[in-house]
């Protein structure tokens, strides 16, 4: 919590956010009373910190439903991910996982030591246990979206196949995330809290998950280039270098870095139908379901565009301070279209005119910016409220009264 003070010192209204959020009562979902239950929840807050409580906070009617899909594809994701299994053994799991859901029992113990979702397919009995509770409606649509993801990756998992072509780069992240996307907004409209559109828009649906996985992947270069996983496609690196590995090399510093423009230009390209997907989520709790992760994809990508950093150092993150900030911030179309714009600002002043993507990215910026005026117009005084926050140099009085309500919390929880 200091720490994460301490980073955000420049950003009172992170602060606050940050102290509220320390404040706020821990034990807010008690699933005591549930012994299973209890065990499903342990796990998603296990894999996904912030996220997890994102998904608890939605209505009772889904959220059991988006726990048991979002473990379920993270189990799928771990076995994918995990290249101490050799492909003769991972290519028939992940083309079987949509019938493995069905298996009472079933758990698998093959992970290599250092996956990091080990345990919950150790333990995944739990998981097909609440799967199988659920409404068959639910279970048909995850299976689905399952037996697709599972058969998209086996192929992209495949001896001498990669992501070549960007066409590839955008078929692949249909399969690991576009997919995610569709299945979330078939359930929206099953439950009937959304009109029937959402998940007619699957155009919509699939940019939700690209523009995530793509953010993803682009500052993931390093960790994946370390396990030997290639997503950035050569289409775009091979403009920049011979092999990709040759991007980290101190003589190609400045050919990166171009590179780099291109890949946070490419997944800016989702940016557009974002907005319009998350315009037409009209029940609250969906609403930040859906928004939350996007907000926190364009903060991210602010964080890595120009940032060399994304060569050199693995796990780059948006501070702790800006997650609780945006969590508490994206509810409404007008306050999500005023972080956007925000974040598109700050893109564009980052950029470098001599960078080849300069116009391209000033574009997709200026686009963000039109869509926002044009369309939710209320954005424009929450972008105020919003950058009197940011703007920490000229509020100095603010930071000094958020820091002193913060020692007393501090000082308040030692004591407790
Ligand atoms: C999502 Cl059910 C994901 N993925 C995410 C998280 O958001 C999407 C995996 C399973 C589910 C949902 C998501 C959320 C809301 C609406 C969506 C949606 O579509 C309409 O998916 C497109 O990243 C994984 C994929 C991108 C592969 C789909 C958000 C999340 N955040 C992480 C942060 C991080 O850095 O991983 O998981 C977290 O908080 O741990």
């Amino acid at each position: 919590m200091a720490s994460a003070i301490l980073a955000s010192l420049f950003h009172p209204s992170e602060v606050l956010a940050l102290v509220q959020y320390k404040l706020a009562p821990k034990t807010k979902y008690d699933y005591s009373n549930d012994k299973a239950r209890e065990r499903l929840y342990h796990h998603l807050n296990m894999t996904s910190r912030s996220f997890a409580a994102v998904i608890q906070d939605l209505d009772e009617e889904l959220k059991d439903a988006i726990c048991l899909f979002y473990l379920i594809l993270r189990g799928l994701d771990t076995i994918e991910d995990d290249m101490t299994i050799d492909l003769e053994t991972k290519i028939p799991y992940l083309k079987t996982f949509h019938e493995i859901i069905y298996q009472k029992g079933w758990t698998f113990t093959k992970s290599g030591p250092n996956e990091k979702d080990r345990q919950l397919l150790v333990e995944f009995d739990v998981v097909i246990e609440g799967f199988l509770k659920l409404k068959p409606a639910y279970q048909t649509i995850i299976a689905d979206i399952t037996k697709r993801m599972g058969n998209g990756m086996a192929h992209y998992a495949t001896a001498g196949i990669h992501v070549n072509t960007t066409a590839d780069y955008d078929e692949y992240c249909y399969y690991v995330a576009g997919l995610v996307g569709l299945g979330l907004s078939e359930m929206f409209s099953a439950c009937g809290f959304e009109s029937p559109l959402v998940a007619k828009r699957k155009d919509l649906s699939n940019s939700m998950g690209l523009f995530l996985q793509k953010t993803n992947i682009t500052r993931d270069y390093l960790e994946d280039l370390r396990d030997n996983r290639r997503f950035w496609p050569k289409e775009i690196w091979g403009l920049y270098a011979e092999k990709m590995e040759d991007l980290v090399k101190p003589e190609n510093h400045d050919k990166a870095k171009q590179c780099l423009s291109h890949m946070v230009w490419n997944a800016m390209g989702h940016i557009k139908d974002v907005l319009e997907y998350l315009e037409m989520i009209k029940n609250p709790s969906c609403f930040k379901f859906c928004a939350i992760p996007q907000v926190m994809a364009i903060a991210t990508l602010n964080m890595l565009h120009t940032n060399y950093k994304i060569f050199t150092h693995e796990n780059i993150k948006i501070r702790k301070g800006e997650t609780v900030w945006l969590m508490k911030e994206s509810d409404s179309i007008n306050k999500v279209a005023a972080i956007f714009r925000l974040y598109a600002r700050e893109i564009n002043n980052k950029s470098d005119p001599l960078d080849p993507h300069f116009v391209n990215i000033g574009v997709a910026c200026g686009e963000i910016e039109q869509i926002c005026v044009g369309k939710y117009p209320g954005s424009t005084a929450e972008l105020a409220r919003l950058q009197a926050g940011v703007m920490a140099g000229t509020s100095g009085s603010v930071i000094t009264a958020a820091v002193v309500v913060a020692g007393a919390v501090a000082l308040k929880s030692t004591f407790a």
